[in-house]
């Protein structure tokens, strides 16, 4: 039973604008031959994206390494959500958000596992709102959405589910009440919070790293060399190719950005299924495979 000091969100159920599902989608948390899923830190039956808007132009940027077009953005997002269906997922795809400029970036407001859908509370002034918007869209799949309700802040982005814990990294958006807040509503649910930190200077801690299956992780050696993935595999990403590290594993799929020759090879030889998405315009804005969307098994 879920605890008073859960903030819940009832919310009116809501009808997201597009709906993709593939014929052979799954509706419950078995895998491709029909048994309990284990892997469940990436076999996942559920995404949400969130077209890009034309008002990416205004997104929030640690340099300016120029405008973002959107016209290419639309088409690298389009190839990402096909791929995403293409292992059977079912995609919620919605409508652009003008007033929300860095709202292709989904994965920041959220965490969905698969017991619960938590609304977070963003660390950048300009997307607090984008939980709010999240969470009638998550309680269509979850029935109720429990939100952080602050003081603290934490971003979707700072957050990696592998199978045995949730690592946490501090960083400019994530601070630790807000760490502490997540930790007591997950720790309800037999999660274990394990706070790290987010390199100095990298926006978020998976912009360095990815969970590639059930002990292994794709990190920059910045990251890896502070010891936070000790227990588990690490494959790191090759020299001067730091940003192929935010690549996601979705089901049989692993999304990498397209233009990191040396670390997709690595995955390859490790028998990964690759795919390369071009990212050009989404890292003008500092975002990158797992920004971009939600990927969650709700419950049956
Ligand atoms: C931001 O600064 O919030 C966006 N321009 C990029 C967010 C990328 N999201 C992520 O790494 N999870």
């Amino acid at each position: 039973m879920q605890e008073a000091s859960d903030k819940s969100l009832h919310l009116p159920m809501q009808r997201p604008c597009t709906t993709e599902k593939q014929a052979g989608k799954r509706t419950s948390n078995r895998n491709f031959f029909g048994s309990m899923m284990t892997a469940r830190c990436y076999t996942f039956t559920h995404a949400i994206v969130r077209k890009p808007s034309a008002g990416i132009v205004d997104g929030l940027r640690a340099v300016d390494t120029g405008v973002p077009d959107l016209q290419r953005f639309q088409q690298d997002h389009a190839h990402y959500v096909s791929l995403l269906a293409a292992t059977g997922a079912a995609v919620t795809v919605l409508e652009p958000l003008d007033d929300y400029p860095d709202s292709v970036f989904v994965e920041d407001a959220a965490l969905c596992l698969p017991e619960v859908a938590i609304a977070m509370r963003p660390g950048a002034p300009s997307r607090v709102g984008e939980a709010a918007v999240m969470a009638p869209v998550l309680a269509e799949f979850y029935g109720e959405v429990i939100a952080i309700d602050g003081p603290g802040f934490i971003d979707g982005g700072d957050i990696l589910v592998t199978e045995k814990e949730i690592l946490v990294g501090r960083s400019a958006r994530t601070d630790a009440a807000g760490i502490a807040e997540l930790a007591r509503i997950t720790s309800r649910r037999d999660y274990q919070v394990r706070q790290v930190e987010t390199p100095a200077g990298v926006l978020h801690f998976k912009t360095d790293c990815s969970v590639m299956d059930e002990e292994t992780v794709l990190a920059t050696a910045r990251l890896s060399d502070t010891g936070c993935f000790d227990g588990y595999r690490v494959i790191n990403t090759a020299d001067g190719e730091d940003a192929a590290a935010n690549a996601i594993r979705f089901n049989e799929l692993v999304l990498m950005p397209a233009g990191f020759p040396q670390t997709t090879e690595r995955l390859s030889a490790a028998g990964y299924d690759v795919r390369e998405v071009g990212n050009t315009e989404a890292a003008k804005l500092d975002g990158g495979m797992s920004c971009l969307s939600l990927r969650f098994s709700p419950p049956a």
